[in-house]
């Protein structure tokens, strides 16, 4: 038999799968459907690094296996291919960031189809594609019908490096979550997305899906569900989850913005978006106002602890039992009211559940995105480009730099801008800001259902087959932001009758990341980036899937090891080897059929619950078990084949072959086990005398306690111990030890 050698064989099979179609998912199958998603990537100019493809072997995998138990699978790949990053390398080298778009997916095809992921390569999408994103722009304008969509003016947080508005979940500790720049406030009018109206059924239907604990207590708290009570001072209600200490209740006081309104004037606070850390301001307003429970007149403070877009943006003070209010009573010194009745939660109040989540700002001022798809008339105000019309592509210029007004570049476009109105054929103007690049995300897996179609986003026949999606595996750092978007999107699609499920995703999973070696985050600045390639030339794309299967727990962050891609090849060759051993004369005995049976168990059910890294050590496990034997059966070695092809997918259908097997591997039925099969029917316990090993007995594995004794009691070393005497206790441990005092 030839060496292990992978650059030949892995050349072979990629060739053979692409022809045949073999990972194509069909739209009309008798098959139970399967949907696997990873989250499809941001081709960046720096390509493919290792960390990439964990999420994707790992859901190839599960994949795989689906197919093999005989599922007709749906494992797709695209590109969300909008975002500044392009466009900045196209402003800094003068390309269009089609051009550049075009040259990074090629680059990160060509690395993954060299991994050999089973993604169905037909369905390929592109969210930078004039036809996706003329149903982006479709499913806006469905939201803007349905009123969900306005225009607003808006206090955004501006990164003044990257010249552009960034919605809440980008802004980091302050900073913008791009750059690091500290992010200041702007005024300007803004497309913002009503998320808000769903904020009650995204957090309560969390209940009905399988996602981890972790990421729906994020969600939740992103969300923020809060029940409390509105509570009228005068003229100011506040908003407050503690009704019962309104006796409590030494002062009133309000957000910045709250306090201008009520008063006309600017007291210079500034409300700080972090409720807990920073110094609490306050200025009297003069104001005074009743407690309603104390009938006690209490002043009006303007404060930076209370912010306007949330409650009522007033609250009453009760400095006894709150923190906050304990301090700011304390620097300003107004009266602190220690023991007072507390009153019932019904007294006051009427019952309100408040949200934390906020609007989505869904503009951009900014070239790389979908345009918008509405005409500003001055006779008709908005309106929505008609669907004849779509898409509304972005125009070929070689300029389109940000300005610095905060306007975007597509506004300078004279040509682009003036158009008729489609109502009353007057002068109109384009909607000239873009979509975030969220958008074309938000609803991505519903176009893998049906990505070819040019009459819907996607037919609902198709979308009926296919989704909900089964398993989506995706990084947590997109928990707040495209996994609620994504749902937001659905649930509205959901009530107007465009897709059959109100949730998108039955279960999600979250993988750990891949750091470089010595456990930093892998980065170009740093220079610490492994590209899949090299690993690939070295070793092979099967140990490269190996080993990061094996590398650890698959939820966890782990740092990568190049030392440590030789364990992984090893066992390959070990594999490879063992087709020598396969002869027509080897029989099992029942110690190797528990251990097959034992191996698909444990790799089966290892793979269902992400522990790929123990189904891996399970079979090295079985694969050295076999070496030790002269030879094995053709089954025994049928079966690890099988167990390993998910993981491995070229050596297994190149030694298919080779073993003289019909068909791919990869179409072969999932193995089963035999649970009679795992008992082991005979054990060997130690006896110990005195706590001391002295013999061994083997017995059948159901004796019962009685048996052992008499047998262990009988043995001549045993015998010769007690030497007539009486034992003062015998322990028995079933299946392990007997232990005998004298
Ligand atoms: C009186 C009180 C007494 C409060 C007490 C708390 C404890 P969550 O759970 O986050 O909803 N609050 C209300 N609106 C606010 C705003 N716009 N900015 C800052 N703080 C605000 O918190 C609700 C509580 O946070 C409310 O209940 C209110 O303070 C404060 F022992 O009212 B409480
Ligand atoms: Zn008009």
């Amino acid at each position: 038999m030839q060496d292990y050698d992978p650059k030949e064989i892995e050349a072979k099979w990629q060739k053979i799968w692409a022809e045949k179609g073999t990972y194509e998912a069909k739209n009309d199958s008798s098959k139970p459907k399967w949907y696997s998603l990873i989250e499809f990537p941001y081709p960046s100019g720096e390509g493919l690094h290792v960390g990439h493809p964990r999420p994707y072997i790992a859901m190839d995998i599960i994949s795989r296996k689906r197919r093999m138990q005989g599922y007709n699978v749906l494992y797709p790949i695209g590109w969300d291919a909008f975002g500044l990053q392009t466009e900045n390398f196209a402003l800094k080298t003068h390309k269009q960031p089609a051009v550049i778009t075009k040259e990074n997916t090629d680059t990160f095809r060509r690395q993954i189809q060299n991994l050999a992921i089973s993604f169905d390569w037909s369905r390929e999408i592109n969210t930078t594609d004039p036809k996706y994103y003329k149903w982006t722009q479709w499913l806006f304008l469905k939201f803007l019908e349905h009123d969900l969509a306005y225009k607003a003016k808006m206090n955004i947080n501006w990164c003044p490096k990257d010249k552009i508005g960034l919605a809440n979940e980008e802004v980091i500790d302050g900073k913008c979550e791009r750059c690091g720049t500290v992010v200041e406030k702007r005024e300007k009018e803004q497309w913002m997305l009503r998320i808000t109206k769903y904020a009650d059924r995204l957090d309560k239907d969390l209940d009905t899906v399988d996602y981890p604990e972790r990421v729906k207590t994020q969600q939740r708290n992103w969300i923020g569900r809060s029940e409390g009570a509105l509570i009228k001072f005068g003229d100011i209600e506040v908003f407050t989850t503690r009704p019962d200490t309104i006796f409590g209740a030494t002062f009133v006081a309000v957000a910045p913005e709250v306090a201008k309104k009520l008063t006309g004037n600017d007291f210079g606070i500034v409300a700080e978006t972090d409720r807990e850390s920073k110094e609490k301001k306050g200025v009297d307003t003069g104001l005074k106002v009743t407690n309603p429970a104390t009938k006690e007149q209490v002043s009006v403070w303007v404060v930076n602890y209370v912010s306007a877009d949330y409650g009522t943006g007033a609250i009453m003070g009760v400095p006894a039992d709150d923190e906050r209010d304990r301090e700011f009573a304390l620097k300003f010194n107004l009266p602190i009211v220690e023991n007072y009745t507390k009153a019932g939660f019904e007294d006051f109040g009427t019952k309100v559940t408040k949200f934390k989540l906020r609007d989505w700002i869904f503009s951009r001022q900014r070239y790389w995105g979908e345009p918008i798809p509405v005409i500003h008339c001055e006779k008709c105000g908005v309106v929505p480009v008609p669907e004849k019309d779509l898409p509304v592509t972005l125009p070929e210029v070689p300029m389109y730099e940000p300005t610095d007004t905060g306007e975007s570049p597509l506004a300078t476009i004279d040509s682009w801008v003036n158009v008729e109105c489609p109502k009353c054929g007057g002068m109109g103007k384009r909607e000239t800001d873009t979509m975030p690049n969220w958008a074309g995300s938000s609803w991505y897996f519903l176009r893998y259902a049906d990505p070819h179609n040019d009459k819907e986003f996607a037919s609902m026949e198709a979308l009926k087959y296919w989704m909900p999606v089964d398993w989506y595996n995706g990084g947590m750092e997109h928990t707040t932001l495209h996994l609620l978007y994504s749902r937001f999107w659905n649930k509205f699609f959901f009530d107007i009758g465009l897709v059959p499920t109100s949730e998108p995703y039955k279960k999600r999973t979250s993988h750990g990341l891949i750091l470089a070696e010595g456990g930093e985050k892998m980065s170009k600045s740093k220079g610490n980036v492994v590209n899949p390639d090299t690993i690939v030339n070295m070793f092979g794309a099967d140990t490269l899937r190996v080993y990061e299967m094996f590398m650890g727990p698959f939820e966890q962050a782990i740092a990568w090891s190049e030392a440590s891609l030789i364990g992984p090849r090893r066992f390959l060759e070990r594999v490879w080897k063992l087709a020598t051993k396969v002869s027509e004369t080897a029989s099992m005995n029942t110690e190797d059929e528990r251990m097959l049976n034992e191996s698909i168990k444990k790799v089966g059910g290892d793979i269902e619950v992400l522990g790929f890294n123990t189904a891996v050590s399970n079979m090295m496990i079985y694969s050295n078990y076999l070496d030790a034997k002269d030879v094995i059966t053709k089954s025994e070695y049928e079966n690890l084949l099988k167990l390993l092809a998910p993981f491995a997918p070229h050596i297994t259908e190149e030694l298919w072959e080779t073993l003289g097997q019909e068909g791919s591997v990869h179409e072969a039925p999932w193995p089963t086990f035999d649970e009679s099969k795992l008992v082991r029917s005979r054990c060997t316990l130690a006896i110990q005398v005195n706590g001391r090993v002295r013999a061994t007995l083997e017995t059948t594995a159901n004796a019962t306690e009685n048996e052992v004794k008499a047998a262990a009691l009988a043995l001549p070393e045993v015998e010769k111990w007690l030497n007539g005497a009486i034992p003062k206790k015998v322990v028995v441990v079933l299946g392990k030890v007997v232990n005998i005092v004298v």
